[in-house]
């Protein structure tokens, strides 16, 4: 006569073990799917979000250039160190109230670093846990990229340390990728 109450190495246990079993398995995989699925798109978010902080920057520099050649008395530079140093001692203080240190420079003259004394775009500002990854502050890489290319220099500026993401400093890279030939609009003859 079957006992009535089952002990453990009997079918119905077994069955029990094996659904819980599978039961472990598949919620396990939903929530790892879901966290990973979240993590994702939080990580493409942020990434949207650095993109489009770049292009709002690149477009407020193209427009930015007239009204700091207007008003800086700025005459052209002779070359990328000068306009670096430019940008530095008289934009960042035109427009922010700051300097920055021109610092880096790489052996052909191409490549520096601005390392900013200070930053009023992060007064008061903390980001949460799930913007550690933002480059808060790319706005200001793209308004140094378009304000560049309205004066014929193609950059790539690159945040390198960035006190929101724990560095200890605000550093840009500014890379000259290339020098575009001024054309003279009109046809002389
Ligand atoms: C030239 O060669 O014609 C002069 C180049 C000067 C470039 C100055 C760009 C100013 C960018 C200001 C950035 C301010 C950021 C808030």
């Amino acid at each position: 006569m079957a006992p009535l109450v089952p002990r453990s190495g009997d079918a119905i246990f077994a069955n029990v073990e094996r659904v819980n079993a599978e039961l472990f398995t598949l919620t396990y995989g939903a929530m790892a799917i879901a966290y990973g699925f979240r993590r994702a798109l939080l990580h493409f978010l942020g990434c949207v979000v650095i993109e489009f902080l770049m292009c709002w920057g690149y477009d407020i520099g193209i427009r930015l250039i007239d009204e700091f050649l207007a008003k800086s008395n700025v005459s052209r530079c002779v070359d990328f160190k000068e306009s670096a140093d430019v940008i530095a001692k008289v934009g960042f203080k035109m427009f922010l109230g700051i300097t920055a240190t021109v610092t880096n420079w790489d052996a052909d003259g191409t490549s520096c670093s601005l390392v900013l004394e200070d930053n009023p775009l992060v007064d008061f500002v903390e980001l949460p846990d799930t913007c550690q990854g933002l480059y808060y502050c790319n706005v200001l890489s793209g308004v140094i990229r378009g304000a560049l290319e309205m004066v014929s220099m193609k950059t790539e500026v690159t945040w390198v340390r960035d006190m929101l993401r724990g560095d200890d400093a605000y550093e840009l890279q500014v890379k000259l990728l290339k020098q575009v030939p001024e054309e003279y609009p009109y046809k002389d003859d």
